[in-house]
């Protein structure tokens, strides 16, 4: 096993490998989709899926290609959520929002080329192993896993909530799904693919998606916090936007202090999730601990 910060470096290191040429007449377009993934990230996901990869014997070299796909699902996301149609917002990873560089209908083409280019990768990675059936039962495995998760009983689903949920009373159920959905499918999604290619058995994948659903829900719950009380200038985007926007927010239904002890009670579920493995699960233990203490 890696630390975080090389996973993320060899993310960086690759991050534009599989984006291929739209060709000269659209040149633009690889532009767009490039501005977005280099203006910065924490490369959670990525290094999630690398790291559950490894942990179950996998390797790296099997795994990057799904976690550059899944970088740029996740990219695609933040794209469109920050167009004027939906959250309407000109700061992303610091930097001016997509459609803010490109304009309106290069930032939904880049979103677009962004999914289209990560289902391609996915999809392109079962046809190597035609020689290995259970390796290529694993991978499809791993693809379906991936675009169902990102997709509209997924991600979307959450999104969706999401929208239609502005200046509803928020209940307890909405925002679960939307937590649920919107946010953890996406880090659920890695850790899940990550241990599908190395072929781990059903109690292993057990386990690690109770902890990333967990750790999942948590960073929504403090991303709601952050929203309220975080500082601008560290996370890059603008705050307030949740009151602003009539939005659903964990915080405005139980409460901050509530909130704070949701954050702590899910991130010690998550790692009592791995308990069985002891220090083998450092890096997952370790990640939940400094996702609950971060402030970006
Ligand atoms: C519009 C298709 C579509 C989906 C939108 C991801 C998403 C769903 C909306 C973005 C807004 C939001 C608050 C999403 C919840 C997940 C989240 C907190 C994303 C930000 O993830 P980070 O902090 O981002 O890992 P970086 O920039 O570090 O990669």
């Amino acid at each position: 096993m890696r630390s975080f910060d090389e996973y993320r470096k060899i993310i960086n290191d690759h991050l534009t490998d599989l984006i291929g040429d739209p060709g000269e007449e659209a040149s633009e377009l690889a532009d767009a989709m490039r501005y977005s993934l280099e203006v910065g990230g924490k490369r959670l996901r990525p290094a999630l899926l690398m790291a559950s990869c490894e942990f179950a014997g996998g390797s790296v070299d099997e795994a990057l290609p799904y976690a550059l796909a899944l970088e740029y699902i996740h990219t695609y996301s933040l794209i469109h959520d920050d167009l004027p149609a939906m959250d309407n917002d000109d700061l992303r990873r610091g930097k001016p929002t997509n459609h803010k560089v490109f304009g309106e209908a290069m930032a939904i083409l880049a979103g677009d080329g962004l999914l289209s280019t990560a289902a391609e990768i996915v999809t392109g990675c079962p046809l190597k192993y035609f020689e290995d059936p259970e390796k290529m039962r694993n991978h499809i495995r791993a693809a379906h896993e991936i675009m169902s998760r990102a997709g509209a009983r997924g991600m979307i689903a959450g999104q969706t909530a999401d929208i239609k949920g502005e200046n509803l009373e928020p209940t307890a159920e909405l925002i679960n799904f939307i937590e649920l959905h919107k946010t953890a499918d996406l880090i659920t999604a890695p850790v899940r693919v990550g241990l599908m290619i190395a072929g781990a058995d059903d109690d292993i994948l057990e386990r690690f998606t109770l902890y990333a659903r967990d750790i999942g829900v948590a960073f929504q719950i403090l991303d709601d916090i952050l929203d309220i009380e975080g500082d601008q200038e560290l996370l890059g985007k603008t705050l307030g936007k949740d009151a602003e926007q009539g939005k659903c927010n964990y915080a405005f239904v139980h409460g901050l202090g509530a909130a704070k002890e949701e954050l702590h009670r899910l991130t010690a579920e998550a790692k009592e999730a791995l308990a069985a493995y002891g220090d083998k699960a450092s890096f997952f233990t370790e990640l939940a601990d400094s996702l609950e203490a971060r402030n970006h």
